[in-house]
């Protein structure tokens, strides 16, 4: 089943290899056809080679728009060798067979990452490319597909042994329509900018591969990470400075910090959080990222330890040198200065990530998870709750410095898995109950954790006393609320819209709390 070919067609944007490629394949008496770049730069380099104009007696017209979209061209590609029909209307009309296809696309992603305009992102659109990949894969039983240089190695050492073996041909055809159903993705991802909101009954979903992972979520799993061409500032667009190689979790958990430390404005204060297992473990604004820090991390400094630090500001030699005293996997910040990078080398298995600014959360997006046999999309939660969404429901109204830890908690809130209690005491989180199937379990968790720091601590009593506390949801019963009421909260944010809201309101009302309903619910699964 091996195939040794006698005609190749190279047509690549990224000429990487080119010239070493298409002068092995002359040597092993494989004629080589090119278009127009890969042309002049293999016959700069003295490999002989043919031009496609030549052989379709077409010249490539409209800059290049139509080079190979020629029937010579797919002709050569499509026929079913055996097929007598086929080898019959080849004779009439003068098409030969190709083999062997070469072709990577217009670096379509590529000319989006770097902020192109529309019309130069449009001209990067490949037509012609995807055309003979996707002819070419198809017709695999008798053409080897490459799109990329990575596989050159391995096809010249099939030649080598006598052909390129059926099972080649056929994993490098399912690589070509991967490669061009990502490439797809990501042009009508670029359009869905234009769309705003809703995109309508067609979704695509592609991206290219960004890195192996040693294992996924365990060990037993295989992961990779795929970039799908956004270009905003976030986990898949940050640099790495320095550190071991992060796994399938580290991505997921510094995505959650990240994600959440951007709900705060660093124009307004500094932020950090800290993140576990895709859940804060604490959050804080401070005069200082580093004042921040030890305030998110005094909420649940045990949970902290093995942690992920994100900040929204740049990362200053202070708050480096105090993250880097426990324990820690991921520090993702915008930027950091010379020093806080020197402090963070000394510490070599500690990843240091630099994203170049801040996710907008008020931005549009996609969320993707697979069910089994399924895709559930939906939009990114992009909701955001603001003092004037705020409704008063209590006869008492919140003071000011409520109101302001308020918003805080339920923007907070809005990044924990539901059901989601969060308590928070001067600009910082001081008890986060997460993930449970009830709401009052949550409640009492959060309570908890706090009265276990404030132990920690040596703290008489635990710093939920005279917090608000937020709900991503609303309180289906009293006993939720009680529960906050118990562990010593002043004021309550929810959502609201419960059936049983009147009897949540008295018992509030009953415990002298100040509390708002949002109107908008965060629930995060
Ligand atoms: O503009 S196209 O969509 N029209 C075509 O007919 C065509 N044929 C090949 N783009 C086309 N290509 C692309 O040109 C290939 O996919 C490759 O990326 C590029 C190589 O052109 P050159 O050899 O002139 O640098």
């Amino acid at each position: 089943n091996r195939i040794l070919p006698k005609r190749a067609l190279l047509s690549v944007s990224d000429k990487t290899g080119l010239v070493d490629f298409a002068r092995a394949l002359v040597e092993r008496g494989v004629t080589v056809l090119t278009t127009g770049g890969s042309k002049a730069m293999l016959a700069e380099a003295g490999v002989p080679v043919t031009e496609v104009a030549d052989v379709t007696g077409f010249p490539e017209i409209m800059d290049g728009r139509v080079k190979t979209l020629h029937p010579k061209v797919h002709g050569g590609l499509l026929a079913v060798r055996h097929e007598p029909a086929h080898a019959a209307a080849m004779a009439e009309h003068g098409i030969e067979g190709i083999d062997i296809l070469v072709v990577n696309l217009y670096p379509f992603e590529a000319t989006v990452a770097r902020g192109a305009g529309v019309d130069e992102t449009i001209e990067n659109i490949d037509i012609g490319g995807p055309a003979m990949i996707r002819a070419a894969a198809k017709n695999h039983a008798y053409l080897t597909v490459v799109v990329e240089p990575a596989d050159y190695g391995r096809v010249l050492a099939e030649l080598d042994e006598g052909g390129v073996s059926f099972e080649t041909r056929r994993r490098l055809a399912f690589k070509a329509f991967a490669r061009t159903a990502a490439y797809d993705a990501a042009i009508s991802t670029w359009f869905a900018r234009f769309l705003g909101g809703e995109t309508g009954d067609f979704f695509a979903v592609g991206g290219r591969l960004a890195e192996a992972m040693r294992y996924g979520e365990n060990p037993h799993q295989w992961a990779r990470f795929y970039r799908t061409g956004e270009t905003r500032p976030g986990v898949a667009t940050a640099r790495q400075l320095q550190g071991k190689q992060l796994s399938y979790n580290n991505i997921n958990d510094t995505d959650a910090a990240y994600e959440l430390v951007a709900e705060f404005d660093p124009a307004e204060a500094p932020a950090v959080v800290i993140v576990k297992h895709a859940n804060p473990c604490g959050v804080a604004t401070g005069a200082t990222l580093a004042e921040a820090y030890e305030k998110a991390l005094a909420c649940d400094p045990v949970s902290a330890f093995g942690g992920i630090v994100a900040l929204n500001g740049r990362l200053e030699a202070d708050a480096a040198a105090k993250i880097v005293e426990i324990f820690t996997e991921v520090i993702i910040a915008p930027d950091a200065s010379d020093e806080a990078i020197a402090i963070v080398a000394a510490k070599k298995n500690l990843r240091l990530l630099l994203a170049g600014g801040l996710p907008d959360p008020t931005a549009e997006g996609l969320s993707v998870r697979t069910v089994s046999g399924g895709l559930l999309v939906q939009s990114r939660d992009n909701g955001r709750v603001d003092v004037n969404d705020l409704r008063v429901v209590t006869k008492r109204r919140p003071t000011e410095a409520e109101l302001a830890d308020m918003i805080f908690a339920f923007r907070v809130a809005k990044h924990v898995k539901s059901n989601a209690i969060v308590y928070v005491r001067g600009g910082a989180t001081v008890g986060i109950g997460a993930g449970q199937m009830s709401r009052v379990d949550s409640s009492r968790i959060a309570a908890r954790k706090a009265e276990d720091a404030a132990a920690a601590a040596g703290s008489a009593e635990p710093a939920t006393r005279g917090a608000v506390v937020a709900s991503d949801a609303f309180f289906p019963f009293a006993d939720g609320l009680e529960a906050a009421v118990a562990a010593g909260a002043t004021a309550v944010i929810q959502p609201g819209g419960s059936m049983r809201d009147d009897e949540v309101i008295a018992a509030a009302d009953a415990a002298g709390l100040a509390m708002v309903f949002t109107g908008m619910r965060h629930f995060r699964h």
